[in-house]
């Protein structure tokens, strides 16, 4: 056994099919605890061949292979928690079972019957042999079904079956991301709760269901308390989802390492920011300094908040006919031109960057003539309700702006109200694409 105890990291074991799209299955479950931080060890207990077309064929690993895998790792390996996927036959079940039982480990099951592409990948019967000595089951609609008999159409139909499933277990998740009900139900030990779903468009979904059950798992290994660990699970597939992975023909994957990657960007996005504003430096632009003064942004390519967005904090401010910025970019800078850019990346999720800059009515035209592409919007037309929440104005005309543009837009102006002065944005997909549309705009400017 091994030395260190205390001041090991923590383990979590894996027992699951390999899909050979790397997009579910154990490989899903990897990347998962490695994005997250933990240490995965990896037990087979299937070779699928699989693409995005459908599954062609499975390998069952033996029952005594997996035996041998488990006892492997058992006899010099701690862990500290399991995660199961596939399963396969019901001798698989058994011996995995058999394991459970002499390892007492808190155990997060996603209970899998069928592949996203269609096959069957492990029988009703067989999944529910572990439910006994589970800590948590992650079921979707269908399953949820298969294992209750309760035909789900809506939100109490899953409360249903989740309180069904609920005596199987003491804590269940039942996703209804699969089909149109937009939450989760989760049940604690016989509390219920409803957790919403902020919807992802897009195709590249494949292995969201692995990926839930192991980061939950190894969430908990961090030291969070299990419903906490189901929201933060959440939220990373969310993420992962916005950051999908296109692969074959019909359904990409999601990215794990979404987090991680938007924290190395984070150092590139500073120094590109003062890159772009020292470009503008001593190029005569203080003329196109709106008197509210002005900022340049620069996001993270998953932006979702103003944190996430690059600014100079205390504007970019006109100094006779140059520019300053008195300190260094910082993230959650600028909170105006942030909501800007955080607008239109929900219509296109290149735009990145953004600045704003004086209004001139004759220099829009001459610009639309040079092929920029552009749009406005009008403060009068702008409902009560979101005018009296505070910095929502721009959120709102941005939206309004893109929702009538066919193309990524170059500039979104309005021409002010009483007491706000007429503004354009300059958008680009990093603020050096957006220096460089400043400086043609400011030829046509005289
Ligand atoms: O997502 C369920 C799942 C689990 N395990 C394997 C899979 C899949 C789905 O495709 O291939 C091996």
């Amino acid at each position: 056994m091994e030395m260190n105890k205390e001041s090991r990291p923590k383990r979590l074991l894996v027992i699951a099919g390999s899909d050979p799209m790397a997009g579910a299955g154990l490989q899903a479950d990897l990347k998962t605890a490695s994005a997250i931080g933990i240490y995965a060890v990896t037990v087979v207990t299937a070779v699928t061949s699989q693409n995005t077309k459908g599954v062609q064929n499975i390998l069952p690993v033996s029952k005594e292979h997996i035996q041998s895998q488990l006892m492997s790792i058992a006899e010099d390996v701690e862990f500290d928690a399991i995660k199961i996927g596939m399963i396969g036959s019901e001798e698989s079940a058994n011996v995995i079972v058999d394991f459970l039982k002499m390892v007492n480990k808190p155990v997060v099951l996603d209970p899998v019957l069928f592949a996203q592409s269609g096959g069957i990948l492990s029988a009703i019967n067989v999944v529910e042999r572990l439910f006994p000595y589970c800590t948590l089951l992650t079921p979707n609609v269908i399953e949820a079904e298969a294992f209750t008999n309760v035909k789900i159409k809506n939100l109490d139909d899953m409360v249903k079956a989740a309180k069904i499933l609920g005596k199987k277990c003491d804590r269940v998740i039942v996703k209804g991301g699969d089909i149109d009900i937009d939450f989760d139900v989760y049940i604690e030990n016989g509390k219920i709760e409803t957790f919403p779903i902020k919807r992802v468009l897009t195709k590249n979904t494949h292995g969201t269901g692995c990926s839930l059950a192991s980061a939950i798992a190894s969430f908990y290994l961090l030291g969070f308390k299990w419903r906490d660990a189901v929201i933060k699970a959440r939220h990373l597939i969310r993420r992962a989802l916005l950051a999908g992975v296109p692969l074959g023909e019909r359904f990409g994957t999601i990215d794990q390492f979404v987090e991680m990657k938007e924290q190395a960007f984070r150092y590139d996005v500073l120094i590109k920011l003062n890159e772009a504003y020292e470009m503008l430096k001593g190029k005569g632009i203080g003329k196109l300094i709106p008197e509210i003064q002005s900022n340049l942004v620069f996001a993270l390519p998953f932006a979702e908040k103003y944190l996430d967005v690059a600014g100079f904090p205390g504007r970019i401010i006109r100094i006779g006919d140059d520019i300053l910025a008195p300190v260094s970019p910082v993230f959650g800078g600028s909170k105006h031109i942030a909501s800007v850019v955080l607008a239109a990346k929900k219509f296109y999720p290149q735009i990145n960057s953004a600045m704003a800059i004086k209004f001139e009515k004759k220099v829009i035209k001459k610009l639309e003539k040079k092929g920029f592409h552009v749009s406005s919007f009008d403060r009068k037309n702008e409902p009560t309700k979101i005018k009296d929440k505070e910095g929502s104005t721009l959120d709102w005309g941005v939206t309004e702006a893109f929702k009538k543009s066919i193309c990524p837009l170059d500039i979104v102006y309005d021409e002010g109200d009483v007491g706000k002065e007429p503004v354009m944005r300059v958008f680009g997909k990093d603020p050096f694409d957006v220096v460089d549309k400043v400086m043609k705009i400011k030829e046509d400017w005289e």
